[in-house]
């Protein structure tokens, strides 16, 4: 039957056309003869959205024919950015839209522009999610990503007076053409209430009857594949309050407290959590995990109940990863349905259980393990945790055996956090339970296994897994640098590389090449160009479009060291100021670039928006300085943003202290645009290079394993003189607001710590940054370095990394259609 669908719409211009015009008429009520931009962005999202969902329902009979075993990628962010563009160049019918639209009167580039983020994620965790779903499409497997859809997504930041302003993201206020409401598909979820234990047939049984349920309804998203037919679904659920209890409410004449549950049911899908490194509204947050695991494994049991009696072959037909601690409740929640539920004994849901998930550690810091209080649990989760002191019950017993009396060891391996507050420990659940753990870089995995889940490594080293992370080459490449694309399409002879990311390898046979080196510089000067334009519209700065493009644009934090990023520019400032002007001649004009958000509740991270700001205007405003150094912050830094500034760098910045990014996945995108890499030896910088060599790179400072020791020769420590310089001038209030800055100057130079050693690593820094001037004056020599740079990126596909992770921990194979 699903065969008879098969292009069922047809995609020649007329009928593109008249599929637009149709939903502007019918489905927006607009008149056929006249809609806006906007609603002829909604009206080709709509006609988009067709033929996504016949593809979609292609995609999901054959799988009720085939039944294969699907892969249920289950996180709390889903970083998916804008959908137009991504979907007609993932099924192949950007060109006829873009003509389409044309004849219409439309401009398919503006009309791209006219979409919100979906900015349901706070960065490299719930864009990684994105990417896979991007993967998992493209490589044909049977997948579904399960998240929630929060009403209000990461917060808009504008900038007043150089301060950081937080707005509530709206992103659904004028609808949202991609998704499809299920009514039909909703799951009770829920919360507090009170256990009894009953015999029941010689047997213990356990009712849990909870004091609040609250509905989670479906909502689809359909996420097309590149060159194939496959389109998966990614499903995020919205709370709505139970029926049951509204009519309790109402029939107790007791309105008010009716709409009061109803808005207490719809807080759990309204927000996402603004950081994952605090821990305010702690209950609200668990819910919202409880929320998405409970609904989705409730989900993904009745579909498998659909073709099965028992669960004996549930773990062959069902793959569940974990997208880092937040979903590891899911654990306790499988457990009690098919223990409670499902009527299945301990023993044998304990095996089904430990057969189906496993679980990706995204973090170094043991701070961002997430921990419960346990009252907090025995409150909202009265049967979960039941299960969960059972498991540790066993465990520990198996851990006794093993270690006898060493308890400091097995404290440390416990469940439960023992103290004056006990705590619930996620990630040992997670390790107890879970067949597989994976790190997402090389470094990040030798420090999970030697450091982090030591423990559990020297028992268990078979669980323990390294995927390195990657990035979707068809919204990173295709979609975001499409002139760049069509080049290496055209020198590579086959546009395969969007599939096989490694082709790119073939770019290094024409590296040296005088044509491709000129058409290479060439479009990267057009996208310089249109990153030039916006600029000018935001901030009204005219910049040189011939000047070096240096850019930093990620998460504000601490350890990513934007400060030792606006600390070198201060010091290339006062360099410049104090030159004659003959050395100025020589000096090579930078335009640096710096975007992010910081956390709500960060002051450090708002104080270096802040710094940036005042540092820009000292210098954009300083005739001495005219076109050689400027400094830009793009605000509202997302998906969107990012697809615009990265094929328009020259150079991009990546400078944790290293051991301390688990990873990292912009240098990726940034990489295979053809932009140089300055970075830190962290994360995927050290892979980065071992694939570009190191002659295409400029890493500095020092390696992971020599910062235990640095830190503890800190006490003894002097930053040399240009660094105490120019920490002198912002705590001299150079750039006014000295006592505003002060905190942050005193955590690199006040009690003598300089915890993320930016002081140690200043003349390393400067030295990198020296060696880039040096390059970029060289200009036939930074264009073969920026080819052999994306030459150099075929490692770092999502579609390689998820690979791996079908074959090595899910053990799914690819359903293609016929
Ligand atoms: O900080 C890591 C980043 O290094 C990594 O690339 C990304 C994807 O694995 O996850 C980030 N972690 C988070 O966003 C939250 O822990």
């Amino acid at each position: 039957m699903y065969k008879l669908m098969d292009q069922y719409l047809k995609n020649d211009t007329f009928s593109i056309q008249k599929n637009i015009v149709d939903h502007s008429e019918y489905t927006l009520a607009r008149s056929r003869f006249r809609f806006d931009d906007f609603e002829a962005y909604q009206a080709t999202a709509y006609s988009v959205r067709d033929r996504l969902i016949e593809r979609w329902n292609d995609t999901h009979s054959l799988m009720r024919e085939k039944d294969p075993k699907r892969i249920y990628y289950l996180s709390m962010e889903f970083l998916m950015g804008r959908s137009l563009l991504n979907s007609i160049v993932n099924i192949g019918v950007k060109g006829q839209y873009a003509d389409a639209l044309k004849q219409l009167g439309f401009d398919l580039e503006i009309l791209v522009e006219q979409e919100r983020d979906a900015a349901l994620g706070n960065g490299g965790l719930g864009r990684l999610a994105a990417c896979f779903l991007d993967s998992l499409a493209t490589l044909d497997y049977p997948a579904w990503g399960y998240g929630l859809r929060y009403e209000y997504g990461m917060f808009r930041q504008t900038i007043q007076d150089g301060f950081q302003l937080e707005h509530p993201d709206y992103w659904l206020n004028f609808g949202n053409p991609w998704e499809i409401q299920r009514v039909h598909t909703t799951y009770p979820v829920k919360f507090y209430g009170h256990v009894d234990e009953i015999q029941e047939n010689n047997k213990k049984t356990y009712i849990w009857t909870p004091g609040e349920t609250v509905e989670a309804v479906a909502y689809d998203n359909p996420i097309p594949g590149y060159g194939t037919k496959n389109t998966i679904n990614l499903r995020l659920w919205a709370a709505k309050p139970s029926g049951e209890l509204e009519l309790d409410s109402f029939s107790t004449g007791d309105y008010v407290n009716a709409v009061l549950s109803k808005q207490r049911a719809e807080t759990i899908s309204s927000i996402l959590y603004p950081d994952d490194r605090t821990y305010q509204g702690k209950e609200l947050r668990l819910k919202q995990q409880v929320f998405l695991v409970s609904a989705s494994l409730q989900d993904v049991v009745r579909r498998y109940k659909d073709f099965h009696s028992d669960f004996a072959a549930f773990p062959q037909k069902v793959a569940f990863q974990l997208n880092d601690t937040h979903p590891i409740i899911g654990v306790a929640e499988l457990m009690r349905i098919l223990l409670d539920e499902e009527k299945l004994d301990w023993v044998k849901s304990w095996e089904i259980t430990t057969k189906v998930f496993s679980f990706t550690n995204h973090a170094i810091l043991p701070e961002a393990l997430e921990k419960w209080p346990l009252e907090l649990l025995e409150n909202l989760l009265p049967r979960h945790l039941q299960i969960i002191y059972r498991i540790n019950f066993y465990f520990m017993e198996e851990m006794k055996k093993k270690f006898g009396d060493d308890l400091v060891r097995l404290s440390r391996l416990s469940i439960i956090e023992e103290g004056e507050k006990k705590n619930v420990r996620m990630a040992n659940l997670a390790l107890v339970s879970c067949h597989t753990v994976n790190g997402v870089s090389k470094s990040h995995f030798e420090f999970i296994k030697s450091s982090l889940f030591k423990d559990f490594h020297d028992m268990w080293p078979h669980k323990f897994q390294c995927k390195t992370n990657g990035v979707t080459q068809r919204r990173w490449m295709a979609c975001s640098n499409p002139d760049l694309s069509q080049l290496i399409t055209k020198w590579l002879g086959t546009e395969a590389w969007l599939k096989e990311l490694d082709l790119l390898l073939g770019l290094r046979l024409h590296a040296n090449d005088y044509n491709l080196q000129e058409q290479w510089m060439k479009v990267r000067r057009s996208n310089k160009s249109r990153l030039a334009a916006y600029i000018q519209i935001i901030s009204g700065a005219k910049v040189n479009v011939d000047a070096m493009f240096d850019v930093q644009i990620k998460r504000i934090h601490e350890y990513k060291r934007q400060f030792l990023n606006v600390i070198g520019i201060i010091h290339r400032y006062d360099c410049i100021k104090n030159m004659t002007a003959e050395d100025r001649k020589k000096v090579v004009p930078r335009v640096c670039i710096l975007g992010g958000k910081a956390p709500p509740g960060y002051e450090n991270a708002k104080r270096i928006i802040k710094l940036i700001h005042a540092v820009g205007d000292k210098l954009n405003n300083d005739p001495d300085v005219g076109d050689l150094l400027k400094l830009i912050f793009i605000p509202d830094y997302n998906v969107s943003m990012a697809e615009l500034v990265i094929p328009a760098s020259d150079i991009s910045q990546h400078l944790s202290t290293a051991g301390s990014e688990a990873c990292g996945t912009g240098n990726m995108k940034f990489a295979m645009n053809g932009c140089l890499i300055v970075g830190t030896k962290d994360g995927s910088n050290v892979e980065i290079q071992e694939e570009l060599g190191s002659e295409n790179m400029f890493l500095f400072g020092p390696s992971a394993e020599d910062i235990p020791e640095l830190r503890t020769e800190q006490k003894d420590f002097q930053p040399v003189l240009e660094f105490r310089r120019v920490v002198g001038m912002i705590r001299k209030g150079v750039f006014g607001n000295a006592e505003y800055f002060q905190p942050l100057c005193d955590t690199i130079d006040g009690a003598g710590d300089d915890y993320y050693l930016l002081g140690h690593d200043f003349p390393s820094y400067l030295e990198a940054q020296a060696a880039v001037d040096k390059a970029f004056v060289d200009k036939k020599r930074w264009a073969e370095m920026s080819i052999l740079s994306t030459a150099g990126c075929g490692q770092f596909s999502t579609d390689r990394t998820i690979r791996e992770y079908a074959e090595e921990i899910w053990n799914v194979e690819p359903l293609r259609h016929s």
